[in-house]
């Protein structure tokens, strides 16, 4: 077996490669064919790895990314462009236009994705070489960051909680995992399927892809709000999905605690973001955490009840630093649950426990490995001084991408790529996977 600092050095000169091939001129396409636009989480990871060895892309990146931000302060989940490659559900399924809030241009979807910009834009100002152009890039940044934040701290939450809620299994990022299960089988089914033709299986094996029966209603809650022009008090009304997400929530509570660095880096008033992030740390300690399964669990809003479910993403709030130290211990006893090694190598992350009931090593969400996943918890983990762990989760998921590219996830049996290939954000992920971090 290759040393640590050879493969290493080849998996950041792949990844590298890999990045410089979906570059756009503007902004990093997510993956070649399968997702030609730019995404917002993907876009994030990406311009944090990249600000250590491309700073102007990195910076052009954000910029892209926010150009198609809301005057209500969401940021979409997907920025499209003119590209020629075909991508379900493109401008004219989500009709942004029908929002006031939305801008005339770009085109862009009408949800978000897991908001790790603010931490994004801490990675440039600490890491990136040239320090006054990465502060020059938050000062622009930085009203467009906390108009972001306000928005999910105002719109996505209910009296009761601080904890924000999303309205679509993308919203999550984590699209078909179990944890959505039940709420979308309280979805009517349509009478008749509604008419449109998906893409991504046309590019993806199905088998790893969502099935068909998901994506009726993936399409049907679109057009719900839609329907109600993407107004945030409508949807909350209407809406018959509603969750709390952990790994949602502790990607916020993260980026609360960055913009609060990013404000005293600017010489700004830090006391609205402490006050989100300190407030949204003790409601997922507090609400999310199950003394029966030891790690944190979703809440369904509609019900009102826990989503019974674990999933690595329960590991998440390491990340956002909100667990007492005798739930690190719990944490770290948990971590076990979820790994799964290729052969005798270091371990990576399921998404999905291979003891659970829905595991599936194929079907994206319910089992596969993917690097985003792994990357928070072994950070969490890092952080939390648990070092060892994380190590080898990071260890781990060098690894795979140096055995098999940089796929989009991973086989969690024999580690073999699946989805499609390129990815910017694996690339990304394993890029700083291997990145020393000292500035
Ligand atoms: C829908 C781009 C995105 C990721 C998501 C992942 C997948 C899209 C899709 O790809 O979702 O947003 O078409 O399946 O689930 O996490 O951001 O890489």
């Amino acid at each position: 077996m290759a040393g640590v600092s050879t493969v290493e050095e080849s998996v950041r000169t792949a990844s590298l490669a890999v990045l410089a091939r979906n570059w756009r001129g503007s902004f990093t396409r997510a993956a070649p064919r399968l997702y030609p636009h730019q995404w917002s989480w993907d876009s994030a990871c990406v311009a944090l790895a990249l600000a250590h060895y491309r700073q102007a892309d990195a910076e052009a990146e954000l910029l892209s990314l926010f150009a198609g931000q809301w005057r209500n302060g969401l940021l979409p989940h997907i920025r499209f462009f003119d590209e020629d490659a075909p991508y379900f559900p493109g401008p004219e399924l989500w009709e942004s236009r029908r929002s006031g809030d939305a801008p005339a241009r770009p085109a862009t979807s009408g949800i978000v994705q897991p908001p790790v910009h603010a931490t994004a834009v801490l990675h440039q100002i600490e890491y990136a070489p040239d320090r006054e152009r990465a502060l020059r890039l938050a000062r622009a940044l930085y009203p467009k960051l906390v108009a972001w934040h306000r928005y999910l701290h105002v719109e996505r939450v209910r009296p009761g909680s601080p904890l924000v809620e999303l309205w679509h299994p993308w919203e999550s990022g984590m699209d078909n995992s179990p944890l959505w299960d039940d709420a979308l089988a309280r979805l009517d089914t349509p009478e008749a399927r509604p008419s449109y033709r998906r893409v991504d299986t046309t590019i993806a094996d199905p088998r790893e892809r969502p099935t068909d029966a998901e994506y009726d209603r993936y399409v049907d809650l679109v057009a719900r709000q839609r329907d109600v022009a993407y107004d945030p008090a409508s949807v909350r009304e209407i809406t018959p999905f509603a969750v709390r997400d952990v790994l949602f929530n502790s990607l916020l509570a993260r980026a609360d605690g960055d913009l609060a660095s990013i404000a005293r880096w600017l010489g700004e008033d830090p006391a609205q973001p402490e006050r989100w992030a300190g407030e949204l740390r003790a409601a997922i300690d507090s609400e999310m955490w199950s003394h029966e399964h030891h790690v944190y669990l979703d809440l369904d809003v509609i019900t009102g009840r826990p989503i019974e479910v674990c999933t690595a993403s329960g590991l998440a709030p390491l990340f956002a630093r909100a667990c007492a130290p005798d739930r690190v211990a719990e944490l770290a006893s948990a971590v076990e649950r979820f790994c799964v090694g290729a052969r005798g190598g270091p371990p990576v992350l399921a998404s999905l426990s291979p003891g659970d009931a829905s595991f599936d090593p194929r079907r994206y969400w319910r089992g596969p490995v993917w690097p985003m996943l792994n990357w928070v918890v072994a950070s969490g983990f890092r952080e939390s001084g648990r070092v060892e762990i994380a190590a080898s989760l990071s260890d781990g998921l060098v690894r795979l991408v140096h055995e098999h590219g940089a796929f989009e996830q991973f086989n969690p049996l024999d580690g073999h790529g699946q989805g499609c290939a390129e990815v910017s954000w694996t690339a990304a992920l394993a890029l700083d996977s291997c990145t020393s971090h000292v500035t």
